[in-house]
């Protein structure tokens, strides 16, 4: 085992980059690339104390940033929500994103992108906070097993509601994800792969870090934003895709209902990506495999993930 490994830092210091896994990430943070042990933040830092500030999850495939300007455009909508600017244009901001997938010599990946409140005093008032805090990871993903995509995920409702827009709305994609991680640990009790959330009014919101769409009789529907769905950027392209396959996806209110007696259903998300559902509570969904039309919605986005995004190199 000393041998192989000795052979290895041999050879990656001979050839710098060949085992990238033996080496540091490098983590953007407020400015410059620091060794992912040296990116440290405060402990006075807003964003840990009380979940203050926004992030975004990027994929990238192929050498090319996948619907950055659509992740920007959340970023900035999420920053503006809770009144925190983002101390870098628009323009320099894409730019970090581009420098850490360079920096870490990565073409397919994951990129999670965090703007904080800042260092601030122990009081929750954000005006103590004078500079948010501003770090992008770049790393490999571990990805779902291939075989939930070909077999699907057993998914269960959960007693957790999604937090109602009238208290915070789910289009903020905040540091606080406790509501949705209060529903993973429900879907975890269960033996669960994922959670569904409804509302406060029974209707399906979303899972914890996905969108849900609902297919019976050819009929493709998915929750509204206003049922508590984050505005998936993976949910949009969906629409961009079956109109391209000549389909149309409704916004409808849905039941567990809905869910129990689907012919398929499939959840999106830049973490997930298209993946089928297979079992709802103990409910089999359609004929036991991946439906048909769930396998044309996965074959469209992979091709549109190899094809498409802003070059990284
Ligand atoms: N709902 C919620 C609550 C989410 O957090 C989605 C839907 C899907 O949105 P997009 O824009 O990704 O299609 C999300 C996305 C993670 C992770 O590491 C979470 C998300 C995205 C990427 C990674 O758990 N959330």
């Amino acid at each position: 085992m000393t041998a192989v490994l000795d052979h290895r830092l041999r050879k990656v210091r001979k050839c710098g980059k060949m085992f990238p896994f033996m080496q540091h990430l490098k983590i953007y943070l407020d400015g410059v690339f620091v060794n992912e042990p040296d990116a440290k933040i405060s402990v006075f830092d807003h964003g840990l104390l009380y979940g203050d500030g926004v992030f975004e999850g990027i994929r990238f495939y192929n050498g090319r940033v996948f619907l950055l300007e659509e992740h920007l455009d959340r970023l900035f909508d999420s920053a503006k929500a809770i009144l925190l600017t983002i101390p870098l244009e628009r323009d320099a901001l894409r730019a970090a994103v581009l420098e850490t997938c360079r920096q870490n010599q990565l073409r397919d990946g994951y990129i999670r992108l965090v703007v904080t409140r800042g260092k601030g005093d122990l009081g929750l008032n954000p005006n103590s906070c004078l500079k948010p805090t501003v770090f992008i990871i770049a790393a490999t993903i571990v990805l779902y097993p291939e075989k939930f995509y070909t077999e699907g995920l057993r998914v269960n409702t959960v007693p957790t509601q999604r937090v109602s827009p009238a208290a915070l709305s789910p289009a903020i994609k905040s540091l606080n994800y406790l509501n949705n991680i209060m529903a993973k640990i429900e879907g975890n009790l269960y033996g669960a792969q994922e959670s569904i959330l409804l509302n406060q009014q029974g209707f399906v919101a979303e899972c914890t870090a996905d969108n849900i769409f609902v297919i019976k009789q050819e009929q493709i529907l998915t929750p509204h934003v206003t049922d508590g769905a984050l505005g998936g950027i993976t949910r949009r392209l969906m629409f961009d895709l079956a109109k391209k396959m000549g389909r149309e996806i409704r916004e409808a209110n849905l039941t567990r209902y809905d869910l129990f007696v689907a012919d398929e259903i499939f959840l999106t998300g830049t973490g997930a990506e298209v993946v089928p559902i297979s079992e709802v509570d103990g409910r089999k969904i359609g004929p036991g495999r991946v439906g048909r039309i769930t396998q044309e919605f996965i074959a469209a986005f992979r091709e549109r993930t190899q094809n498409t995004g802003v070059s990284i190199y």
